[in-house]
């Protein structure tokens, strides 16, 4: 498959209301959104990055540089047999696996396109919808708590509070109190350290899933030593980005849990061999987001089909963040249920083009 040109654009879409974590609060969502080229067909991806390194070290103007003038020179003009290919020519490059994974993402909806197949079966999923919850962002506990009953209501099968230290017991067990039974768990986004072991093990009396990246964003040592303080299983987010990190998270039980976000974990190569490495763990793994548009949404969620995500993953209803996506398919959760999206091969969705015009404040095309 030969890779003719691609479009890439800045997009800006407003949050319908700020999504606060422990390092920062969101106020809309800017993301590089890629299109590459081949014959009639077009491949889809977004960057996960945010503007600020507040959750990981790259940023959006970063990422766009260097997409721009060193990935897609590299591969415009190229001919790939196989995403694997093309893995193999970005994978020597240093880190930077969010614009790694910009680019892997969108050729791998190329070539599911050119195999008139849906993304899911090239990556070796199944099913037609994925359990899904929802992520909470650092709120007052009352609203919190009323947001709970709202999401619990409409089915989502499992709830994530966002915490921080001052933000944290209280708000577990204020939820607990109230819903006995449901799926909790709590996503600290590094905000504590082992100093924070005592508090941290308090988490043990609320029956969590699961407490996610309470330690360091690039962190695994510290993990596994807090893992023998605590009942409470821990799963990482931003420690993994590598099969690497998964192995040594694995076999060190710093991650008795793994959020996988082919976004930020460099593309599709990355994410199933660590989706396959945890399975030989027996270590479940969910699918994360980054507050997606419908472009990355879709990807999480053909992504989610693959048998070892046993967990629901975070890609819960589009309109919970934006009052307009810019894909033509509505991305809704019905109780708890995301459907994979069909519309054609691929990633199964297409692009709003007049309303992408309005949230695009940069766009340029290259050709070889
Ligand atoms: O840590 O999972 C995270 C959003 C932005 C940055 C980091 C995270 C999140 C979420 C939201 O939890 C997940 C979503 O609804 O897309
Ligand atoms: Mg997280």
């Amino acid at each position: 498959l030969r890779i003719d040109g691609a479009d890439i654009r800045l997009v800006r879409l407003p949050l319908l209301t700020p999504f606060t974590i422990s390092s920062g609060t969101m106020y809309e969502k800017l993301f590089p959104l890629l299109t590459l080229k081949s014959g009639g067909l077009e491949g889809y991806a977004e960057g996960v990055m945010d503007p600020l390194p507040d959750y990981l070290e790259e940023t959006v103007a970063g990422a766009l540089e260097l997409i721009r003038t060193v990935f897609l020179p590299q591969i415009i003009g190229q001919e790939f047999e196989n995403p694997q290919a093309l893995h193999r020519v970005l994978q020597p490059w240093r880190a930077n696996y969010m614009a790694k994974a910009t680019v892997e993402m969108a050729f791998w909806d190329l070539w599911a396109k050119s195999l008139g197949l849906p993304l899911k079966t090239i990556l070796g999923g199944n099913g037609d919808a994925v359990d899904v919850g929802v992520s909470l962002g650092i709120g007052p506990v009352e609203e919190t708590l009323e947001r709970v009953g709202i999401h619990h209501e409409q089915g989502y099968k499992r709830i994530k509070l966002k915490i921080k230290p001052g933000h944290d017991l209280q708000l577990v067990s204020a939820v607990r109190a109230i819903h006995p039974g449901i799926h909790l768990t709590a996503d600290a986004n590094s905000a504590y350290s082992l100093a924070d072991s005592t508090l941290l093990a308090r988490l043990d009396d609320y029956d969590l899933d699961y407490v996610e990246q309470p330690l360091a964003w690039n962190d695994i040592h510290d993990h596994a030593i807090l893992q023998t303080r605590m009942r409470t299983p821990i799963c990482l987010d931003e420690s993994i980005r590598s099969p690497e990190d998964a192995r040594k998270a694995l076999q060190t039980d710093a991650a008795r849990v793994i959020n996988i976000k082919v976004g930020r974990a460099g593309g599709y190569a990355n994410s199933l061999q660590i989706h396959d490495l945890s399975a030989a763990f027996s270590v479940p793994v969910w699918c994360g987001g980054m507050l997606e548009s419908g472009i990355g949404r879709a990807h999480n969620i053909h992504l989610s089909t693959l048998p070892n995500f046993s967990k629901p993953g975070d890609t819960s209803s589009s309109s919970r963040y934006f009052h307009r996506d810019i894909v033509e398919q509505k991305l809704e959760a019905v109780s708890g249920r995301m459907a994979v999206p069909t519309a054609g091969a691929g990633i199964g969705v297409t692009l709003d083009h007049d309303f992408l015009a309005h949230v695009t404040t940069f766009s340029e095309s290259l050709t070889a």
